[in-house]
């Protein structure tokens, strides 16, 4: 594996393909820490389980496990999903896992650099330096060269691309104190552009209400194709999420894509707030000494939240009545592929979704 440093993907002709195109695999992390997955991490190990047999019903998966997970994640994953050792700090595979870029039948990574969504500002743990390195070894294991950006903070679900020259971010995130905090919006939109061979930035305002990563873009809004797009949404006036809602739906109103079109907005409901139980939260060890989560805490439940896997959409469940409704409409706007829903409140406590423990690679 050849590690580039003095070149970038656009200048050598690479793109980030949209998640709706081909892939060649999915990466995952098997679930372990006692601060972010309650009493024990069985219930999400479960759950771990059930996305990957439900993605490798198309495409092949590749689940990291640490040296002491290693002989128990083999053994909870079917025998034709792959289960390698490699240590990290967390399962976040979307966040940490190479973003991939393509040019013709070519797949390189890239490796941003990782502060565990904000640093010793306002990230969610420390250290993070096992998840930094991640991207490299993931790279060598797939046999793909990578770039080394790992001076430019970014997570890889706090981009959304259409495979056509345009990228969705949120401002919340991107323009953090945490990340790259020297870096103006032209600059980080310029970094945009060179690694992932966009055009087009379109910038959405905020993202879902209590999302601790500052509101990545994959858990408000996510293209479906190009030019369309799914946004989270709510009809409660009252939740605070109406008015980030609308601002999203707003800015993406007055935005084009790289081609010029307009963007085709499809309205997703929220479930109804989730909220954290007093059991769930002794369920959890502290993390530096201050309890991981409140009783009464509001997740960031989301049904935008969803991995789009060859022939199959992956997506959340929380036991909401608007589970089904949310099933309808993703199943209706992928006809293709088959909607397969997932009880995901064990995911959801970690902090993240089914699209945040996955990472596709290209095909
Ligand atoms: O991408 C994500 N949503 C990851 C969230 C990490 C939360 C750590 N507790």
């Amino acid at each position: 594996m050849k590690i580039i440093k003095n070149s970038t993907p656009a200048a050598d002709g690479f793109y980030m393909p949209a998640e709706f195109e081909p892939h060649q695999g999915c990466i995952m992390i098997f679930p372990e820490r006692a601060d972010s997955w309650q009493y024990g991490a069985y219930a999400a190990r479960k759950a771990f389980v059930q996305v990957a047999e439900a993605i490798a019903r198309s495409e092949q998966v590749t689940v990291c496990a640490s040296a002491a997970q290693y002989d128990n994640a083999r053994a909870m994953m079917p025998a034709h999903i792959r289960v390698v050792e490699m240590s990290s700090n967390d399962a976040w595979a979307r966040d940490y896992a190479p973003t991939f870029v393509k040019k013709y039948g070519e797949i390189r990574g890239i490796d941003w650099g990782f502060n565990a969504w904000g640093g010793l500002r306002d990230g969610l743990y420390f250290p993070w330096d096992k998840d930094n390195a991640m991207a490299r070894k993931l790279c060598d294991l797939f046999g793909k060269d990578i770039y080394d950006k790992r001076d430019f903070i970014l997570e890889g679900g706090s981009i959304h691309v259409d495979g056509e020259g345009t990228c969705m971010v949120t401002e919340t995130c991107l323009l953090s104190e945490g990340r790259n905090p020297d870096k103006t919006k032209e600059e980080i939109e310029e970094t945009l552009r060179e690694y992932l061979g966009v055009s087009k930035v379109i910038w959405l305002p905020c993202g879902i209400y209590q999302d601790e990563t500052n509101e990545h873009v994959d858990n408000i809004c996510a293209f479906i194709k190009p030019g369309e797009v799914v946004l989270a949404w709510t009809e409660d006036r009252d939740d605070p999420q109406y008015a980030m809602s609308e601002a999203c739906l707003k800015a993406l109103e007055q935005a084009t894509d790289a081609r010029g079109r307009k963007i085709r907005v499809h309205k997703l409901p929220l479930p109804k707030p989730v909220m954290m139980t007093a059991e769930e939260c002794e369920g959890l060890d502290a993390c530096h000494d201050e309890p991981t989560r409140m009783p009464g805490e509001r997740l960031a439940a989301s049904y935008v939240n969803f991995y789009i896997a060859n022939q199959h959409i992956v997506m959340p469940g929380f036991g909401d009545p608007a589970d089904e409704k949310a099933r309808e409409i993703l199943q209706k706007l992928f006809p293709e592929r088959e909607v397969v829903q997932i009880y995901a409140r064990d995911i959801l406590i970690g902090g993240g979704n089914i699209h945040c423990i996955t990472q596709q690679i290209p095909e």
